[in-house]
């Protein structure tokens, strides 16, 4: 693909997740895009992962929406800026005058830049007055915001990545880092070949690829680590690993966290082991595996805990937070390097977002909506005219009152929440019902965007300008390489633009620069100052830069108070955020999930993320690289399961909520324990016609921070009888209203569908040329039937190169995807190569790959496996040496291990 660029190198940050990796990325002469880890870059030290190597293959206009659009009837056609920027502004300011402030809502994301962030939560909470501006985070940080906030007095992450490194032992509680922090678990895995005496403990219901580390792995109960952390706080009680000097002089509230905790029994004659068998029995662990822990967490000093998303989506998110840093402010181990409690970022900007008080319970820079004071000094420096003064709607609420007709306009930007919030279709029947929805995005075929009346172009990564920050407070500048296409402008500029046309004043910013100069400033605006607290956000240092120091910025970790400040941790001093400089234990009451399994829905429904995808794919779905990884929705049980639900791996299956329903792959191998299942995220009504998990997780939250409970809904799975399955590949997209299920993914030079269908077809040629879309008679058409055994290929050739081939058959006898795919490369097939193209290999047989395991050098899983027998290998080095797989980004090494252990148990 040739892009139009300013042919240089540029440092700038990966806008997946939250581990803010530095990339170079290189335009070429010919327009080539050449992407590189930035060894400069303190975060990834050069490193990148899959989804970051293939950001080349994801920039691509193809798809994109690059014209402002409007809805009239069913249809949307372009329309020009001034248009769209008045139907917002004219749309926003009449329902306003109509129904006040809180009829109008913002629902943003943590991948906006901090400057585009800046702006929005200004023109909510300073002008609208509004404070219904609340954001994907909630999906995401909000119990971590909420468990900081408590126990800290502000939400702050104490630690660096380096603690990772320096830790004697790290925890990973809910967290597939492996293939969600994948630089950042590279650097654990290195760092325990240089230390073997390391201790890596993973505490997440499946076996995860994370595990391929771990010392030692609990496979607790779903939705039980409160149980977990409050067991180990009774424990560490009882075994003197109190550090009563730290708590006495830095901490409040350590007694009713024991007495919560269950201490008591703890400590009650005899009452040790008891105790421990009734933590073990709640969290249906192994006794001896859980005081294996505790007396790890007792014994060693240098414990780091990270924490994600099994942590923070869950009915008692914040509880599980505070839990966990309980036991970390109890035993001093915070703010020194290699220890503390560590909340790891989802999305690039997570962090940014919670800086400029995205939040709907937030008010910009650390200052909280509930305090006169403060939205007193944000009101001055603003000079804003209509500052909000109660928090505003948090994300599922907020849907439930667009449904309502509470809220009655909506814009949301850089998030697709029809695919991503719990309860997805009430969020579809809210935007159905909502007077004025507005989108902004970079691609125009989003589940979302299918309900907007006016669609807003946004420039995407690698063609706009701003910062982000990452998990360890690290503020990084996101830079242009690309030149603006067609005439999608920064999300920045979109906000001040109706902010202008709706008569307010602050908004006349015209480069991102001036907007986190004015960040910059509000962060210490009086901070400290009379009877205001000390607030640690702090980037005051920062502020005041020029265009070209803007432009120049290194990375660095906040507070930076003063210029040339660059803080790594938090709280060495013992210090805390509160007034009185103490940390606050939480009392943390351990408490079931929201709902629970029963005779109708017997099953748990754990949701999740793939290596090699990123939430709803609109970017790395574009990848030829990454859709071989995982190219289907599935839904992951174990084989008992699947024996007593009657469903068959490789079959299709229906899983079934209270909330709504979805068809997926039946998959085993996943790690999964009995009583769960998994699905993944990511398709949505674009890539599968029934995938879309959203629709099925229950909508309940955590009551303290509003976070859903993604983790944890009760469903059945049944079989999906179908008659038929099958597959095409074709160079064109297809409309497939006749499959009775659809999923499909972006192969080299095609699409691929994998297809179901309920009913038998009568007349298999008819269907098929129907299908595909060849009505010439005359095409070149090569087809196979065996009407008996219910199968039938066909293939389209035009000029000698193939178009589309098709696939159909009542049994399990498909043939592998990957020689077929080779065929889409070719210019035209030999006599050889047509006559393979039905049996779907070539003559000579050669051999299939398999599924791709290894991202970045393409290698299939049979290459693997057949390397591992032939040649007598033994670890993932031989492989690497041998095959090429793992020897870039080492994201699939677990993968390999696994494989590796497979053919050892097999020559057993
Ligand atoms: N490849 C990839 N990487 C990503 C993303 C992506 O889309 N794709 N998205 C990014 C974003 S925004 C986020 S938030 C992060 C998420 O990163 P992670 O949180 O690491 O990923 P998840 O797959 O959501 O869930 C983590 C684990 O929680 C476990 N879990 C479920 N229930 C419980 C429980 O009750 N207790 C415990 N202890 N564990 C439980 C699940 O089994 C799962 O393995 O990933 C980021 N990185
Ligand atoms: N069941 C279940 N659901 C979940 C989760 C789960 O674990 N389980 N996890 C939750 C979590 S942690 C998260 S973070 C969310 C993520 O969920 P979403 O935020 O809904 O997912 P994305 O696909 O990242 O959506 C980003 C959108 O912004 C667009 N975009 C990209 N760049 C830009 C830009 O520069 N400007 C603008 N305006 N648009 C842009 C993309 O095309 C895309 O449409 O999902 C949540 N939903
Ligand atoms: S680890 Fe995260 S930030 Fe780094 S390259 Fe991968 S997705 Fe991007
Ligand atoms: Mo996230």
């Amino acid at each position: 693909m040739k892009l139009s660029a300013i042919p240089t190198t540029v440092r700038t940050t990966c806008p997946y997740c939250g581990v803010g990796c530095g990339v170079r990325a290189q335009v070429g002469q010919d327009g080539a895009l050449a992407i590189a880890g930035d060894e400069a870059h303190p975060a990834s030290q050069g490193r990148l992962c899959v989804k970051g190597s293939a950001l080349g293959e994801t920039v691509g206009l193809e798809g994109r929406l690059l014209s402002p659009m409007l809805r009239a009837g069913e249809g949307l056609h372009e329309a020009s800026w001034a248009e769209a920027l008045d139907k917002v502004a004219g749309g926003f300011r009449k329902i306003i005058a109509e129904h006040g402030p809180d009829a109008v809502a913002l629902y943003v994301s943590g991948q906006l830049l901090t400057e585009d962030y800046y702006v929005a939560n200004k023109f909510m909470k300073g002008y609208v007055g509004s404070a219904n501006i609340d954001t994907n985070s909630r999906l995401c940080m909000s119990a971590a915001v909420a468990g900081h906030k408590r126990a800290f007095g502000e939400d702050l992450v104490p630690g660096c990545y380096e603690d990772f490194e320096l830790a004697d032992l790290v925890v990973l509680v809910g967290s597939n880092a492996a293939w969600c922090h994948p630089t950042l678990y590279q650097r654990i895995v290195r760092a325990k070949e240089a230390r073997p005496g390391m201790r890596v403990v993973v505490i997440d219901p499946r076996r995860t690829a994370t595990c391929d580390l771990a010392d030692l792995h609990l496979p607790l109960k779903p939705g039980s680590d409160v149980w977990l952390f409050n067991g180990l706080l009774g424990y560490l009680a009882t075994q003197g690993a109190l550090d009563s000097a730290y708590v006495q002089a830095h901490t409040v509230g350590l007694g009713e966290a024991l007495d919560a905790a269950g201490e008591a029994a703890f400590l009650a004659p005899g009452g040790r082991e008891a105790a421990l068998l009734d933590v073990a029995r709640a969290c249906r662990l192994d006794p001896q595996q859980l005081l294996a822990f505790y007396e790890l967490f007792a014994n060693t000093e240098k414990t780091l805990t990270a924490f994600t998303m099994g942590v923070n989506q869950s009915s008692s998110g914040a509880d599980k937070v505070n839990a966990i840093i309980n036991c970390h402010l109890a035993t001093g181990r915070i703010g020194r390097p290699g220890m503390g409690p560590f909340s790891l970022t989802g999305q690039p900007n997570a962090m940014g977002g919670r800086e400029v008080g995205g939040l709907a319970n937030m008010l910009a820079a650390h200052m909280e909506l509930d305090d006169p004071s403060q939205r007193a000094a944000v009101q001055a420096f603003w000079d804003a005219p209509r500052m909000a003064d109660k928090p505003g709607l948090k994300a599922v609420e907020l849907f439930r009152a667009i449904e309502e007709g509470k809220v009655k306009a909506v814009w949301i930007m850089a998030t697709n929440p029809l695919v991503s919030l719990p309860d997805a279709d009430q969020a579809r029947r809210a935007l159905e019902k909502c007077e004025l929805v507005v989108a902004s995005d970079i691609v125009l075929g989003t589940d979302t965007n299918q309900l907007a009346h006016v669609l807003l172009p946004a420039l995407g990564w690698g063609e706009k300008d701003g910062t982000v920050t990452n998990s360890e407070r690290c503020i990084s500048r996101q830079r242009a390489f690309l030149s603006k296409p067609g005439q999608a402008r920064p999300d920045w500029e979109i906000v001040c633009e109706v902010a202008r046309r709706m008569g307010f004043s602050g908004f006349d910013f015209t480069a991102p620069q001036q907007i986190f100069d004015e960040h910059a400033r509000l962060s210490n605006w009086q901070n400290g100052a009379g009877s205001q607290r000390r607030r640690v956000f702090d980037i005051g240092g920062l502020a005041g830069l020029g265009r070209a120091e803007y432009d120049a910025l290194e990375p660095v970790q906040w507070p930076v108070r003063r210029q040339g400040e660059d803080t790594q941790r938090l709280f060495g001093d013992g210090r805390f955020a509160y007034p009185d400089g103490k940390a606050r234990f939480v009392a943390t009451r351990a408490r079931l999930p929201a709902h629970l399994p029963d005779a109708e829905f017997p099953l748990v429904l754990n949701t999740g993320r793939v290596r090699d995808q990123w939430h709803t794919m609109t970017r790395t779905g574009r990848s030829v690289k990454l859709a071989e990884h995982v190219p289907e929705p599935f839904v992951d049980l174990h084989p008992q399961d699947a024996l007593l639900c009657g469903v068959k791996a490789g079959e299709l299956a229906r899983v079934t909520s209270n909330w709504g329903t979805v068809v997926a792959r039946v998959r085993h191998g996943g790690g999964i324990a009995r009583g769960s299942v998994f699905m993944p995220i990511h398709w949505s009504g674009q890539t599968a016609s029934d995938a879309r998990v959203g629709a099925v997780v229950n909508p309940a939250v955590d009551p303290v921070s509003g976070e859903p409970e993604f983790k944890h809904t009760p469903v059945r799975v049944e079989p999906f009888g179908v008659h038929w399955y099958g597959f095409i590949l074709s160079r064109a997209a297809l409309p497939l209203r006749e499959a009775a299920n659809w999923t499909r993914i972006q192969g080299a030079g095609f699409v691929r569908y994998e297809l179901a269908g309920r009913k038998p077809f009568a007349d298999a040629a008819h269907w098929a040329r129907k299908l595909l879309q060849v009505e010439d008679d005359d095409a070149d058409w090569i087809e196979l039937e065996d009407r008996n055994g219910g199968v039938y290929r066909a293939a389209h050739l035009v000029d000698g190169r193939i178009e589309a081939c098709l696939f159909v058959s009542q049994r399990q006898d498909l043939p592998a995807r990957a020689w077929l795919a080779q065929m889409f490369c070719k210019e035209s097939l030999s006599p050889q190569d047509r006559s393979g193209l039905l049996s779907g290999r070539a003559r000579e047989q050669g051999v299939d790959p398999g599924p791709t395991v290894c991202s970045c050098f393409g290698v299939g899983r049979d290459t693997i496996r057949i390397a591992i027998e032939q040649h007598g290998l033994k670890d993932a080095a031989a492989v690497t040496a041998c095959v090429k797989a793992g020897g870039n980004c080492g994201s699939c090494v677990p993968e390999i291990r696994a494989l590796l252990g497979e053919a050892s148990i097999k020559a057993q």
